[in-house]
């Protein structure tokens, strides 16, 4: 063969993959692929980094979401459907505002009035044993776990205490820790004044020998330290919320631009975690605060972003991020306001979205059924790499903005792909993969980064998807259009 003949073999070669993977694109996203920004991602597998928890994946609700029992219950088919699919073993954080306004109907002292609220329901919510046996049975059909906060701010350690105790005696060992107080940096003046009101719960709470884990605050880095180097050792995991931003200042261009700044912040936090041998949880997260924003906190971008943002923080160690979330009621009356459920028709799905918060990543409610968001469908992107160990990997995204992750699991190399760019489609180029041929690719997309429905996460029920091989040169060539994700899993070759 002369040079030039296996020059032009060796060049159909390369096109094969690429024929193949972009044979995807029009069937995933119904829009032609268009001119390709070309860019690199060099997999570095002699970088090893953290393993991936398989407790990655979880949600959080309000404690008000436990004024109807038939909602975490096992009877609620649809829910724990949903719950199994986004994983086996996702944490259920139950807290926010309202559970620093829940009162336990078993408690008998004396409880003082707590302070008034700026709208809402001014009576506590009274929680009853029905609910937290409805929710134990929902765990069990699930195989989820709990983490459950308890009211701080009323000041009574004693009820807290003896709810601990029941959500302990109730929940069994699916309970992994109790959080006292909710966001205490909202009301509590400083550290030392946060660490003298939790004290005597933790002393009552602990001496009933149930869990605890904290400080479950709000966007306070150095609360989060200060409460690992005096408490650590008493508590089972480290927590912290996050939200990009207010709901008014929310948009898609924002959202899609990620959150490095708060990456910094989750290093500093591990570092003392790992001083600590303590795993880290984002117990309460999303894109925007008061309840989300419209046509953003609820639309595919939210779906792209929730994956980054999940990836980024297993990357540096996170051990499970619980995006908050659940019915309209139950938010908006954790921020003192009232929910307007109104909606224009009959259609079953847009009834579902509308007695929903905005972020909430699960729509609906037990007398309309449920469905999932778009956010759901980047959590269940992000789970494929629970359990897997990250690697390290350069990428060059040539001006487009993407991100890109890799992971090894039993042999097989895991490559997540986003292309949060709402203009350039891109073709990724992966190389550092020698011991790699052939695969499988599934593809996440939608109509638009606008789109509330017709999300597709192709390929991840393990029947369909595409399959893919890398070229002659060892490299695979990945197509991912602009507003979609990638996910790709080679096998070692023999
Ligand atoms: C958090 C609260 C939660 C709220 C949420 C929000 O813990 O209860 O629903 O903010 O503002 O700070 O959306």
């Amino acid at each position: 063969m002369t040079d030039r003949a296996r020059r032009n073999l060796l060049k159909a070669a390369a096109l094969l993959p690429l024929a193949s993977t972009f044979g995807g694109f029009a069937m995933a996203t119904g829009r032609p692929s268009g001119a390709s920004v070309a860019a690199r991602f060099v997999v570095q597998a002699n970088q090893p980094g953290r393993v991936v928890s398989d407790t990655l994946t979880g949600v959080s609700y309000e404690t008000l979401q436990l004024a109807n029992p038939a909602f975490f219950s096992l009877d609620n088919h649809a829910l724990v459907e949903l719950f199994r699919t986004l994983s086996p073993r996702g944490v259920l954080r139950i807290g926010g505002n309202t559970s620093d306004y829940t009162v336990w109907s078993g408690y008998r002292g004396e409880l003082p009035a707590q302070p008034a609220r700026k709208g809402g329901p001014q009576q506590p919510f009274v929680l009853k044993p029905e609910a937290l046996q409805a929710l134990a049975g929902f765990l069990r059909a699930t195989g989820w776990k709990l983490v459950f906060g308890v009211n701080l701010k009323i000041g009574v350690p004693a009820m807290a205490a003896e709810l601990a105790t029941a959500v302990q005696h109730i929940v069994g060992d699916d309970l992994l820790a109790i959080q006292i107080g909710n966001e205490a940096n909202n009301y509590e003046v400083d550290y030392a004044a946060l660490d003298a009101a939790w004290m005597p719960y933790a002393k009552a709470i602990r001496a009933a020998g149930v869990p605890i884990a904290g400080p479950d605050t709000g966007a306070n880095t150095d609360w989060v330290i200060d409460y690992a180097r005096r408490h650590g050792k008493e508590n089972v995991f480290l927590s912290r919320h996050y939200y990009r931003d207010a709901a008014p200042k929310g948009s898609i261009p924002d959202m899609l631009t990620g959150d490095s700044g708060f990456y910094a912040e989750v290093e500093q936090i591990m570092q003392a975690a790992d001083a600590g041998s303590l795993p880290f949880y984002l117990t309460e997260a999303n894109s925007y605060y008061f309840g989300g924003r419209d046509g953003v906190s609820n639309v595919f971008a939210s779906a792209l972003w929730g994956a980054d943002f999940m990836l980024a923080l297993a990357q540096r160690g996170v051990a499970g991020i619980n995006f908050h979330g659940g019915t309209l009621v139950s938010v908006e009356s954790s921020l003192g306001r009232e929910a307007n459920t109104a909606v224009a028709g009959v259609d079953l799905s847009a009834r579902r979205d509308a007695v929903t918060s905005r972020y909430s990543a699960i729509a609906g409610d037990v007398a309309l059924g449920f469905q999932p968001r778009p956010l759901y469908y980047g959590m269940l992107l992000a789970q494929q790499f629970a359990g897997a160990r990250m690697l390290t990997g350069r990428l060059n995204a040539a001006g487009a903005n993407l991100t890109a992750y890799a992971a090894q699991r039993d042999g097989a190399m895991q490559l997540v792909l986003i292309n949060k760019d709402a203009t350039h489609d891109v073709t990724f180029a992966v190389s550092g993969l020698p011991h790699y041929r052939e695969g499988r690719l599934m593809r996440l997309s939608a109509p638009s980064l606008e789109s509330r429905h017709g999300i597709v996460f192709d390929g991840a029920d393990g029947t369909a998807g595409h399959s893919i091989a890398t070229d002659a040169h060892g490299v695979c060539h990945i197509g991912v259009p602009r507003g979609s994700a990638a996910c790709v899993r080679l096998n070692r070759s023999a």
